[in-house]
């Protein structure tokens, strides 16, 4: 049951592009497969900018792929609000927009998208209300792993598109000639999103070292400077090549998402990070380490180990210690080299169980699905 409604999503782009990466691709994904009316609120065009390139960096009011995106601006305009308001993470709506819709005659659902996190108390707590001081009622809407969470982003024809992409290897040459890359059958393919991460140089030194030969595609951005310093540079730009060993190492633009995914689709290893490549990562069917954000007092490291409960079921001990020993080993920026060639002993089983836990995922319904299920189904249940 699909219900077509407007919906205001409202996002405040903390750093990086984690916040614009998910409420873009909700927004957008909102528009095409449900036929809803979205407008997407941003308070910093610059960082949409980034992952749509022909959006504006300046207009107040633009349409892309659908989605009508304003300017969060100080100034608030005096807009009516939509039938589904989402505030992204925790973001604070403006004031006068409560007001309007605390006094509206219309029924409005609100709800505060949450971020990931595989801890076990978000069953719990998703979708639970909480009564407002104007009267107002906000739902938590949790995205999560399990059945009784709000699910992960997934594309409906995502996954199709990703094994066309993955079973034909003429589109992955074509997508990597795309940045001037030949690669030789029989490299393995990496690519590294990351933050500044001490554990890089250890691992690149044990990439250096293998018999095998490695490609590694590395996007603009943070961990650039690392690499750069592993390689004895001043800087790294998109466009560059080195080569030490049996490591080929190669810088690409930052990229549209489209693209990022094609790139993951394209690597037999993803290193990501954050939240929304994270799962990204996770649709791409391959082994991967997540460089998760770090949180103040070390709270990331529970919802690292959490992660670790739910991904590692159905591996053997060993292939289960060494790939938390090299997720850990990356995100504590020690032995990283190490942890890297026994976690490569179990490569085979890692590869299967990657793919075997996208095959879970997807049975848990995605996350704009639920939304719009949810909010059919708070309209049946509320009185007008
Ligand atoms: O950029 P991030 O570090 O964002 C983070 C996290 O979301 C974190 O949870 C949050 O608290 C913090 O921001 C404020 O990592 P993330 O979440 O992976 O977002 C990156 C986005 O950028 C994702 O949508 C993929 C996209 N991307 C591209 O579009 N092109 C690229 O070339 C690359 C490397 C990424």
């Amino acid at each position: 049951m699909s219900v077509k409604a407007s919906w205001d999503i409202f996002c405040v782009v903390v750093d990086n592009y984690g916040d614009i990466g998910v409420t873009w691709r909700l927004a957008r994904q909102l528009v095409v497969e449900h036929g809803q009316q979205v407008r997407l609120w941003i308070d910093d065009l610059q960082t949409f900018a980034r992952l749509q390139p022909s959006a504006s960096a300046t207009a107040s009011q633009q349409w892309h792929e659908g989605v009508e995106i304003r300017h969060w601006s100080p100034q608030w305009p005096d807009v009516e609000p939509a039938d589904v308001v989402i505030e992204a993470f925790a973001c604070r709506l403006p004031d006068e927009y409560i007001a309007a819709m605390a006094a509206s005659k219309r029924r409005i659902l609100w709800l505060n998208l949450e971020y990931l996190s595989a801890e076990d108390w978000v069953v719990g707590c998703h979708a639970l209300p909480s009564m407002q001081s104007d009267g107002l009622q906000k739902y938590f809407f949790f995205p999560g792993f399990e059945e009784g969470t709000g699910g992960l982003i997934r594309e409906g024809d995502l996954i199709a598109r990703r094994e066309a992409f993955q079973n034909d290897l003429s589109l992955r040459e074509a997508f990597l000639q795309s940045f001037d890359l030949n690669v030789q059958p029989g490299t393995t393919l990496l690519s590294l999103f990351a933050y500044e991460n001490p554990a890089i140089a250890s691992w690149l030194d044990a990439l250096a070292a293998q018999a095998q030969p490695s490609q590694l595609l590395v996007p603009e951005g943070r961990v650039l400077e690392d690499v750069a310093r592993w390689l004895e540079l001043e800087q790294l730009r998109a466009g560059d090549r080195y080569q030490r060993g049996s490591l080929d190492i190669a810088v690409l633009p930052f990229m549209t998402q489209h693209q990022y995914d094609m790139l993951l689709w394209c690597c037999d290893f993803n290193a990501v990070r954050g939240e929304e490549s994270f799962i990204r990562a996770q649709w791409a069917g391959r082994p991967l380490v997540w460089h998760i954000y770090p949180q103040e007092e070390d709270a990331h490291w529970d919802k690292l180990n959490a992660f670790f409960e739910l991904y590692l079921r159905g591996l053997t001990p060993e292939a289960s210690d060494a790939l938390r020993g090299f997720w850990r080993a990356w995100n504590s920026g020690e032995g990283s080299g190490e942890a890297w060639l026994t976690m490569l002993e179990h490569e085979a089983q890692l590869l299967a169980h990657a793919e075997h836990w996208t095959r879970k995922q997807v049975a848990n319904g995605d996350l704009a699905g639920k939304l719009v299920f949810f909010y059919a189904d708070w309209l049946g249940a509320t009185p007008a």
